[in-house]
């Protein structure tokens, strides 16, 4: 039965009846939003007034529903998950909230009412841009995927202060870096401080070992991790999880006896050094460098996640060894790995259970993904910096290595076997492999697409898939939300998409599958030109973009090729670039007449480089300064032009994804785990060009392998051509004469100083580890199958409406369905 509050039922039955939600009541929850909480006046409102007063008003909205369904989580106490990410690059909030709410035509005639236009509030809002790229989008994808589906599911990250670097091109086109400051727009409507959700999280000190495997752990520092929710809705549903994170702050204000003694520096230092904890986004993806502060992070991070998911078992009053039928933790790749030693602690030291039952527990409520096979990804972690910031768990992980150690057993007289599974790699120092114990705390393991969790099975994994055996190493193919990237992104499409097939939008954002009812309509030129119409109108859409940002002018009449994603030597920007420049150098050579004759191309480019990473910014140098020389060309300008964009981000790809006629994912085979970007293309009827690797080949499986522009070698063969390289090198010069003749232009000077790019070029006459002298011929055929297919327009048209069509495995809800299914164990619920 319920219990009101004190006071008289009656006033509170109608005060509680929530918010009403036509035009008249939202413009007036809009206007007073703009006088009270932003305290402001009416007639000098501009958009980014109007744009807090708009997200506070949807705010309103959200918060009711976000109440109700942890209410009603609270009630029923469903078995929950927990999705740990160190990143959740989440974009804009205001127009997916609204899409979910289902309120967008409502606010948008409402804001018009009032003098403004939807679209230039939206583009009011900053990114909360706190990843790095793939594995931190996926994050916010399953988010909307699980609160969509209506399932019981929590984020839990860390509030960077500082989000992943603004990107800026130095005069002579290199990247530059700037703090990305997020949360200086004013206050973030789309958090709550929850100043009563607090937790103490200690580092260093020392660890007592007491009777049996017990120990008591004290002294060091203790900071206090301070939680901030994210509502995140449901599209369709009044579902409405939450993402929940830490921020680090002193313990207790400052040193007063430092401060009164006037040592004002030394009482601000450990206030300092708490704060330094959640100030900043590591930016590097794809490397570790072994950073106390970023350990820090780590262990902050997930001792302050279950300490708030212990309380919140503990409050269901149910035994201990229940635990695990009320909570599942995914561990988004390795960086949440100390979860796995922490609830040992918890439970061995805190709660008496024994070690033998507390290890069954923790290997009952983890699951761990993995997202790169690359070697420098993997993390490890000095034991001595280990023993000194985190002395328990450090003891712990050696009390699960010598349980471990019974693997020997079952291998007797394989030493290199247990060389390798060790959680401890022998060295100066010794390190603690975070994968290794992932695996073997976790009930089950995952790669992110077919070929990738192949790869987990037979190189990284290839010992503990002998000794667990295979069925504890699966795979779940990434997905991305519909949501965003079809009708956010994309409203046009999504319209003729509704009208085509007959069905209410919810139909085929909810059901992406649905979209096969598009292979009826192939073949009928309205439809097609309809299609047609909307691609054309999304690259002026670019177009547009890139004339206010950067002030160039773009023709749209061209074939739009875009590759954006993290600069990384293995997805092969450097490939691409040569294959522009190859395409300058053959326009140069032809004659006037033959020029006419060529249909015209415009490349984009844009994402970030890791400010340490040397090579991947010389690739961003020279793509810059080859479109400098290329696009101010007068004999080529018409046919070919090249940008990069700068500044890559969620923003930016949801105006880029809508415009593309074709699309790059071209790593060397095995090494791109799956790839989401491809997907978010295909679905928005862009073709792809791309290598047999990650989710390109379920792609192709999908749409057919006549509508992939395929090219290069294998998996299989990449690493006995890597070892012809080391062994039997043959000169570029006789190996690929095209690409010799494009390094040789840019030695040569060709787009400014050429000894500049030495080094870049060296990674390619030298070792070329990623095999690009091996790739670039059948690269340069796909592109040119690329140009052919595009010249018969109808039938590229129907490749991109073929594409679009059969998507639906891409969806994220297949992706959250399959992990909900498989390995939580959790069930939909929601709130009346
Ligand atoms: C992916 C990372 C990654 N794989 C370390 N690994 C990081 C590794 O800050 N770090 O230390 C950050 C990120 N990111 C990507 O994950 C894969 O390269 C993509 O292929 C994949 O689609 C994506 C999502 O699974």
């Amino acid at each position: 039965k319920e219990k009101w509050p004190k006071g008289d039922e009656k006033v509170w039955r109608t005060a509680l009846r929530g918010l009403d939600t036509d035009v008249p009541s939202i413009t007036k929850s809009v206007v007073n939003h703009v006088q009270t909480s932003l305290a402001r006046q009416a007639y000098n409102l501009d958009n980014l007034g109007a744009y807090q007063a708009a997200a506070l008003s949807v705010r309103d909205n959200l918060i009711l529903n976000w109440n109700d369904t942890q209410m009603h989580y609270t009630r029923k106490a469903p078995k929950r998950a927990y999705y740990l990410s160190l990143e959740f690059l989440m974009g804009r909030t205001l127009d997916n909230a609204l899409l979910n709410l289902g309120l967008k035509d409502k606010y948008q005639e409402g804001v018009h009412q009032l003098g403004f236009n939807l679209e230039d509030i939206l583009e009011q809002e900053r990114d909360a841009a706190l990843g790095n790229g793939g594995l931190g989008r996926l994050a916010a994808c399953y988010l909307d995927s699980s609160a969509s589906q209506e399932l019981p599911v929590w984020g839990y990250g860390l509030r960077y202060k500082y989000g992943i670097f603004q990107q800026l091109i130095g005069p002579d086109g290199s990247q530059l870096e700037a703090p990305d400051p997020w949360l200086q727009q004013g206050d973030n409507p789309w958090e709550l401080p929850r100043l009563d959700v607090t937790y103490e999280v200690r580092f260093y000190g020392h660890a007592e070992r007491l009777d049996g495997m017990k120990a008591i752990w004290s002294g060091g520092q203790e900071v206090v991790a301070m939680a901030y929710d994210t509502m995140i809705p449901g599209y369709d549903t009044k579902s409405t999880n939450n993402l929940r994170l830490w921020e680090s702050k002193p313990k207790r204000g400052f040193d007063l006896q430092s401060f009164n003694a006037g040592d004002y520096e030394r009482a601000v230092e450990s206030s300092n050094s708490a704060e330094a904890i959640t100030s900043v986004l590591y930016p590097n993806d794809h490397t570790t460098f072994g950073k106390e502060l970023r350990l820090k992070q780590q262990y902050f991070w997930t001792a302050a996640s279950l300490a708030d998911i212990m309380r919140r078992f503990k409050n269901l009053g149910k035994p201990i060894t229940e635990f695990p039928d009320y909570v599942a933790i995914q561990l988004n790749d390795t960086h949440p790995t100390l979860a796995i030693p922490e609830l040992m602690r918890i439970f061995i030291d805190e709660e008496d259970v024994p070690w033998d039952a507390a290890w069954q527990l923790v290997t009952n409520t983890f699951f761990f993904t993995n997202h790169t096979v690359l070697p420098e990804a993997l993390e490890k972690w000095p034991v001595p910096l280990m023993q000194s910031l985190l002395p328990r768990h450090m003891q712990i992980i050696f009390d699960i290595h010598y349980l471990h150690v019974a693997v020997e057993k079952k291998f007797p007289g394989d030493r290199d076997k247990f060389a390798r599974m060790s959680l401890i790699e022998e060295g100066y120092p010794q390190q603690v492999r975070m994968a290794n114990l992932a695996c073997i705390g976790s009930r089950k393991v995952n790669g992110v697409a077919e070929l990738h969790s192949e790869l987990v099975r037979t190189t990284i994994m290839k010992d503990f898939v002998d000794y667990y055996g295979i069925s504890k190493f699966a795979n779940v193919t990434n997905g991305i939300t519909p949501r965003r990237w079809l009708d956010q992104c994309n409203p046009g499409l999504s319209k003729l998409i509704s009208e085509t097939l007959k069905l209410p939008k919810a139909a085929f954002l909810k059901d992406l599958f649905k979209l096969e009812g598009l292979l009826k309509f192939v073949d009928d030129p309205i439809f097609q030109k309809k299609w047609a119409a909307i691609k054309q109108s999304n690259k002026e859409r670019l177009a547009h973009y890139v004339e206010t940002t950067l002030g160039l002018k773009i023709n749209t009449h061209a074939m739009f090729d875009v590759q954006i994603k993290r600069l990384h030597e293995y997805k092969r920007q450097t490939l691409n670039i040569m294959g522009v420049i190859h395409r300058y150098l053959t326009l140069k050579d032809m004659t006037p007449e033959q020029r006419k004759t060529v249909n015209p191309k415009v490349v984009f480019f844009a994402g970030k480089a890791a400010p340490g990473y040397y090579i991947a910014k010389l690739t961003i140098r020279l793509i810059v300064n080859a479109a400098r020389i290329i696009n101010s060309d007068p004999e080529t300008k018409d046919i070919l032009q090249l940008y990069f964009l700068p500044d890559y981000s969620v923003s930016l790809a949801e105006v880029l994804i809508p415009a593309s006629d074709i699309s790059q994912h071209i790593s060397t085979a095995g090494t791109e785990a799956s790839g989401t970007s491809n997907m978010k293309f295909c679905l928005n009827g862009g073709l792809l060009v791309g290598t047999v690797d990650g989710a390109n080949i379920e792609i192709a499986e999908e749409v057919g392998e006549n509508n992939v522009f395929f090219f290069g070698h294998l998996t299989p063969a990449v690493e006995d051509l890597r070892y012809q390289h080391m062994y039997h090198a043959v000169p570029i010069e006789q190996k690929c004469p095209p690409l010799a003749r494009v390094l040789n232009e840019v030695s040569a000077g060709r787009f400014g100083d050429g000894s500049v790019y030495e080094p870049l070029l060296n990674t390619i006459r030298q070792h070329d580890y990623y095999l690009l002298t091996e790739d670039f011929d059948s690269y340069i055929q796909a592109l040119q199958l690329v140009d052919e297919a595009y010249q018969d327009r109808t039938e590229w048209i129907k490749k991109s409406i073929r594409t679009s069509a059969k998507m639906g495995k891409f969806s994220s809800d297949r992706a959250i369905q399959d992990y909900a299914q498989e390995y939580w164990n959790i069930e939909s619920t929601k709130p009346e």
